[in-house]
């Protein structure tokens, strides 16, 4: 089926920027603006949604909620502190909420009357963070939410011939904000589009792919995510014909594809998560924070979308005063203890052809010089692993990556070894396993459907 507004290419991008993006495997998502202040508390009340749908939870009027601007003092805020955090972690990009579904920007837009102009301070916090992050070798990328809970133009649908005119003047602000971004901070490596699933952002998928051809004009090589994304029937990420939009697929909000799931190594892939169940803005419920997962969780969801040639994009949400909560500080700093002894595993890494998925971990595989590693996320409580390699190699040698030592291992078969693991873990352990070819590959099997 010929589309008009469909994907625009079946080929994956394999140029230098898609390839580094490739490469990171592991972003840091910030979601900082007014939402950071109330913190999910609102005259009193609290309400355990998500911290930035509190003008929705608590019905509060527009005037009211952009009145917060004036208490955006950002005391605390110091953007080379949450760059070296990011670094220290081992966090390869960086996306920022320039503009969240409240349309609050956090860069002096001239196309809207609520941005970080209407603060005491006046400052381009945005401007801010990109140089901070640029400066420690981070790649930034650019959140922006098309839905606008603040412009008067925004519908969810288009009923009328109002609504129509309204909603084309809606398509030109946000386009023109784009642009502005774009211009402002082109050294910027990605857009990242969130608030895409309206009916009225449906019924214009033409508009979507002019501005990811005008991003693209205007940044060359830039990054776009399917989320943006429609074509003219109103397909979201994937068009009618069932090809991506956009660069990366970017529809696995808080969740992970299913680990045995290897056809997800056909595309570029990346997932967002937050550390509690459902927060992105900071939050100071104490039953959001009970749901908070610990770094060893969180190094699993990594080693889980590497596994599959995925990248993991893993959520923080600085206070209203610009500090991180110290709760994502500890989080940051654990994470980035296990990174530095083992994120040969991750950095560089992807699906290791295969290499079945084993139910105690993930094994993810560096296409450059074909090490393949085990990341044990789930003890059994046998104490042992036992290592399958693709048919037809065989495992030489095993070294614990993060102490460098060979391991001891028992031969099962040509295949498979046994390794015993050390239980008292608290991280995930990580294998370096050395394979080789044996004999000619094994011929292939029937295929059973219940299994595939
Ligand atoms: C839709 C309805 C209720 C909760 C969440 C959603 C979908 N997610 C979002 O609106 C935004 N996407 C996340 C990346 C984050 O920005 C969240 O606020």
């Amino acid at each position: 089926m010929q589309l008009k507004y469909g994907a625009q290419t079946t080929q994956r991008r394999d140029d230098p920027t898609m390839r580094a993006f490739r490469r990171d495997r592991f972003g840091q998502f910030i979601h900082w603006g007014l939402y950071a202040l109330p913190a999910g508390v609102w005259r009193g009340e609290t309400y355990d949604f998500a911290a930035e749908f509190l003008p929705k939870s608590a019905n509060i009027p527009d005037a009211d909620w952009q009145a917060l601007a004036a208490d955006f003092t950002v005391d605390r805020f110091d953007a080379a502190e949450w760059a070296r955090t990011a670094k220290a972690m081992g966090a390869r990009y960086v996306t920022v909420t320039a503009k969240h579904h409240d349309g609050f920007c956090l860069w002096p837009s001239e196309y809207s009357d609520t941005t970080v102009a209407a603060t005491p301070h006046g400052r381009d916090l945005l401007g801010e963070i990109v140089a901070a992050y640029e400066a420690e070798g981070i790649a930034v990328h650019l959140y922006y939410s098309v839905l606008d809970w603040h412009h008067p133009d925004w519908r969810y649908r288009i009923e009328s011939a109002d609504d129509e005119a309204s909603f084309a003047r809606f398509l030109t602000f946000a386009q023109n904000q784009l642009r502005e971004l774009a211009t402002r901070y082109p050294t910027v490596r990605g857009f990242w589009f969130d608030g895409t699933w309206d009916e009225s952002v449906k019924a214009n998928g033409g508009w979507t792919l002019e501005v990811e051809r005008m991003l693209k004009e205007l940044i060359p090589g830039v990054l776009v995510n399917s989320r943006l994304r429609a074509d003219e029937n109103g397909a979201r990420h994937r068009d009618s014909n069932g090809d991506l939009m956009g660069d990366f697929f970017s529809g696995y909000e808080r969740r992970l594809p299913d680990p045995w799931d290897r056809s997800m190594a056909e595309h570029d892939w990346e997932a967002c998560m937050t550390i509690p169940q459902n927060s992105w803005g900071h939050h100071a419920s104490a039953a959001v924070a009970a749901t908070r997962k610990q770094p060893a969780e969180l190094i699993e969801q990594l080693a889980h979308a590497v596994s599959l040639s995925g990248n993991l994009l893993l959520n923080f949400g600085p206070m209203g005063d610009g500090a991180l909560p110290a709760f994502e500080v500890e989080i940051a700093r654990e994470i980035g203890d296990w990174m530095r002894a083992n994120g040969e595993a991750i950095h560089g890494c992807g699906m290791a052809p295969g290499w079945d998925y084993p139910g105690w971990g993930y094994y993810t595989q560096n296409a450059d010089t074909g090490a393949t590693y085990a990341i044990v996320t789930r003890m059994p409580v046998s104490g042992v692993i036992k290592p399958q390699a693709p048919a037809g190699t065989s495992i030489r040698s095993v070294r614990a990556l993060a102490t460098g030592e060979e391991v001891e291992f028992a031969r099962l078969d040509d295949q498979t070894i046994s390794i015993p693991v050390p239980r008292e873990a608290r991280v995930p352990i990580v294998f370096a396993l050395e394979a080789e070819r044996e004999q000619a590959p094994a011929p292939s099997q029937e295929v059973n459907p219940d299994v595939a």
